[in-house]
């Protein structure tokens, strides 16, 4: 029997994944393409049955000990039903909303892991999340660990090396904000659009340009993050201006990195009480020799010529992941109610009772919660 299903919610995405999971499913995938492909990733249209195609779909070979199949349509809601239906017209069945047709047996309760890791996938920004996201929906990522602790209940010790590194997790999800900040002609800006790749903040030699917060997606290595960049500090009676810093003030409470550019020759101001910040050199090219000796263990660039861009992506990824050495191919935590469940499954094991209760509760959504 093949099943079908939808595995991004309505609406929620610009593209809609489809999977079609059981014996049959590619013979049934044949009916209704305009090619099939001995590869494991293609192109094709997917056609009615007078044969008017219904939407350019992308087909993905799902890695499982059954025969299943991810299709890629776009996220039209009138298209998502017309797939869906074509699909039970050729003998599909149709999943209601709790059932599941990821694997069997015991593997059918882990489920409820692997749809919120792929309903997160549309919003995934980067190669690197995607691929997270489908490890840890699979039986090697953190899907298929849970599902095994139905049977037995995971060393206390293995619950403590996931929570450490759940934090990761979460950002790989919900990129973590990094707020540029120090005095007027700083440099900013133009690190801003160098980080970022574009030309997004207004760039002059004025003191004073940047008044508004801005705000843009950044990827460092694959990794997703929030860049603000906002005012200059200096002492000023311009309300606009007064405005604009006290906007990022309130910007840099909230962020989880801080980083301070230092023109040479200044001292930095600091970043009041926030925990997490970082000082850098900035308009490197310009300094003269002895400057360099000076500060030769600190990070300093350049965001004109690109000298020491790397060293300084590489820092901020450092300070974000607490320095700690993070495999994405491994089973992580990726939602703050993972990490609750976590905590509370520590908490059982350490008093050694309701830990069985808990995990099975956890994978059948009771006390369910969102991040
Ligand atoms: N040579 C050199 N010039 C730079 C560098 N970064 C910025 N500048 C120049 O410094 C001036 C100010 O740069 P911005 O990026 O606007 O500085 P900012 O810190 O955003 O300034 P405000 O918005 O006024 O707070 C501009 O003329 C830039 O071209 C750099 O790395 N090297
Ligand atoms: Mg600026």
């Amino acid at each position: 029997m093949v099943s079908v299903e939808a595995v991004t919610g309505f609406g929620a995405a610009a593209l809609h994944g489809i999977f079609l999971n059981g014996q049959g499913s590619g013979e049934l995938l044949a009916q209704m393409l305009s090619r099939t492909s001995p590869r494991d990733c293609w192109h094709a249209d997917l056609l009615d049955e007078d044969g008017e195609v219904i939407d350019d779909v992308v087909c993905l070979r799902w890695t499982s000990s059954e025969e299943a199949f991810l299709l890629t349509t776009h996220g039209n809601r009138l298209i998502l039903d017309r797939v869906l239906d074509r699909c039970v017209a050729l003998g599909a069945q149709s999943c209601s909303e709790n059932k599941t047709i990821f694997g069997t047996g015991t593997q059918d309760s882990a489920n409820r892991i692997r749809r919120q890791a792929l309903s997160e996938l549309p919003n995934a920004s980067s190669d690197e999340a995607c691929s997270f996201l489908l490890i840890q929906s699979s039986g090697s990522g953190f899907a298929g660990e849970v599902a095994l602790w139905q049977q037995e209940p995971p060393a206390l010790d293995r619950v403590e090396e996931l929570l450490g590194h759940a934090e990761i997790g979460l950002q790989m999800i919900n990129p973590p904000t990094v707020v540029l900040t120090g005095v007027t002609n700083a440099g900013k800006s133009t690190l801003f659009n160098r980080l970022i790749g574009e030309e997004r903040s207004i760039v002059t030699p004025i003191e004073g340009t940047t008044r508004d917060l801005v705000r843009a997606h950044a990827l460092i290595n694959g990794w997703p993050l929030i860049l603000v960049d906002g005012a200059g500090t200096r002492e000023t009676d311009d309300p606009v201006e007064s405005e604009g810093l006290r906007r990022l003030g309130e910007e840099i409470s909230r962020a989880n990195l801080v980083l301070e550019l230092v023109l040479p020759g200044q001292a930095a101001r600091g970043t009041g009480s926030h925990p997490e910040s970082m000082i850098v050199y900035s308009r490197c090219d310009e300094w003269d020799a002895d400057q360099f000796a000076l500060n030769s263990d600190s990070i300093r660039v350049s965001a004109v010529t690109g000298e020491g861009i790397p060293q300084l992506e590489t820092a901020i990824l450092d300070l974000l992941h607490r320095c700690q050495k993070f495999d994405p191919n491994q089973p992580c935590p990726f939602l703050a109610e993972h990490v609750i469940f976590l905590e509370q499954l520590r908490s059982c094991l350490i008093h050694k009772s309701g830990s069985a209760e808990l995990i099975s509760g956890f994978l059948e959504g009771a006390g369910e919660c969102h991040r």
